[in-house]
Parts: structure tokens; sequence; C-alpha cells
């Protein structure tokens, strides 16, 4: 039940990116499967920014915008949704859809891992270069679920860069989940993702761990599933 409903939901994403769709989907699509109500980011506070994702629609709100060094942002992940799970995973402007991978003079980016139900919060460590970020949940990325943070007005700017993600649209490649990585370039994060974080969730979004394990080994059917419908 849960991996047929979550089948159709992949099927209908994969016919709206192979229909060249770019933007947000209709209203009400990420919740097709009978969710509770996402819950809404708090107001931003001075040092503070706040960020839903995926409200109600394959984004980040706000998905563009400037945070100073010290600045903590945290991102608000939607009350449960069978199937469906979210990441906020560091990119870079040349794969937007792609995890940085550590180098020799840089660590690997954060990453929220896939997740739901909670809230994971970055703060930036260098506001004077951009941060790429997108979710790794298959099909996500292609269909614009990307972000920026201190993206130049010019140049590799905010809009190139959602262009380039919608375009590699249903061939982005899908991405393995190991868990969050509190590392990252330009921001870092000093916590797992938390309903309790730095401002708590509603208490009816909270998750047992059993629920949380559970959608994490659906979602892992559905990322096998996945790959059936495209073979
Ligand atoms: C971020 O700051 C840069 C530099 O001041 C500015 O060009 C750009 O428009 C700002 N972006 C946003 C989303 O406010
Ligand atoms: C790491 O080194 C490469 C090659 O010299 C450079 O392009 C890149 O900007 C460096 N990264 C950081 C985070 O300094
Ligand atoms: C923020 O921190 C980085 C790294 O230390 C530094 O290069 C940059 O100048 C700082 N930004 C400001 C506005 O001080
Ligand atoms: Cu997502």
């Amino acid at each position: 039940m849960l991996l047929a409903t979550g089948v159709t939901l992949l099927c209908s994403s994969y016919a709206l990116a192979q229909a060249g769709y770019g933007g947000a989907p209709p209203a009400g699509t990420t919740t097709a499967a009978g969710a509770a109500a996402v819950p809404s980011a708090p107001a931003n506070t001075a040092g503070h920014v706040n960020v839903n994702v995926a409200p109600g629609s394959f984004t980040y709100s706000p998905n563009n915008f400037n945070a100073t060094n010290g600045t903590q942002v945290t991102f608000w992940f939607p009350a449960i949704t069978p199937g469906i799970m979210h990441s906020v995973t560091q990119g870079s402007f040349a794969n937007p859809c792609t995890y940085l991978a550590a180098t020799s003079n840089a660590s690997a980016g954060f990453d929220s891992g896939l997740t739901n139900s909670d809230q994971f919060t970055i703060t930036i460590t260098d506001d004077s270069q951009p941060i790429w970020f997108h979710c790794k949940f298959p099909l996500h990325c292609g269909m614009g679920m990307v972000g920026a943070i201190n993206a130049p007005a010019s140049g590799n700017t905010f809009d190139s860069f959602m262009a380039a993600a919608v375009k590699i649209g249903s061939n982005e490649v899908t991405q393995s989940d190991a868990g969050p990585v509190l590392s990252g370039v330009n921001a870092l994060a000093s916590a797992a993702p938390s309903a309790t974080g730095s401002g708590a969730a509603p208490a009816a979004t909270q998750p047992s761990s059993a629920m949380k394990t559970g959608v994490n080994v659906g979602a892992a059917l559905l990322g096998a599933a996945f790959v059936l419908v495209l073979a």
C-alpha cells in the first residue's frame, strides 16, 4: 500500500519531468498520499533564517537568500508523508544535483540526509562564498528543489543554478543516503536533524523512532522501485 502509493507519486513526478515540467508541481502533489499538515517555519529573528522544506511543492522557501557569518539557517522538514522524504544536501554550482564530495583542500558538503518531521540547522562560516544545495530524494532536484545562500547577482546566479537543475530533470543520478553529514564548505551543522532543535517543531509532527525507521525503509524500497520503473 505504502509502496504502491509512493510508486504512483514517483511515476507522476517522472511524467512531469519527462514533459519538461520545470516549476513547482500543482498544489497538493506532495500531500497526495494523505499527509498531515506541513508545519510552517517560524518568522526569522536576528541572526536566524528559517526555511520551509517542500511547503506543498518541491521547493525550499525561501530558496535564494543572503546570510552573514554566524547566521543560523534552520530548515523545517514537513510532517510525515508516507514514502516522501527530503534533504538539504550541499552541492556545487557546476553540479546542482550532486553531493559536494571532499577534496584535498576542502571537506565534504553538509547533508541533512533524507529525513522528515524535523529540522536541520547550519551556521554560515564564510559569507563571501555562495552555498548551493538541493534535495537528494529521487527526482526532486531535477524538478527544481534547489537553493542558494549568498549567490551573486550576476555570473553564477541562483536563476542559472535552478535552470541547470531543471535541465538535468529526470536524468538526475540517484544518490545514496548515508545519513547526516555535519561538515560543510562555507557552512557547518552542529547536530543531526532533530525535532527539538533551535525552535521545537509542533509536538504532533514529531515521529517516534519506530515511525522514522519505517519511513526510511519505505524510502529505500521506493528508490529500488524507481529504478525498476525507469528500467
Ligand atoms: C545578496 O547580496 C548580494 C551582494 O550584496 C546582492 O547582489 C544580492 O542581490 C543579494 N541576494 C539576495 C537574494 O538578496
Ligand atoms: C581547492 O583547490 C581547488 C584547486 O586549487 C580550488 O579551485 C578550490 O577553490 C579550492 N577549494 C576551496 C574550498 O578552497
Ligand atoms: C566571513 O568569514 C570569512 C571566513 O573567515 C571571511 O573571509 C569573510 O571576510 C567574513 N565576512 C565578513 C563580512 O567579515
Ligand atoms: Cu525533496
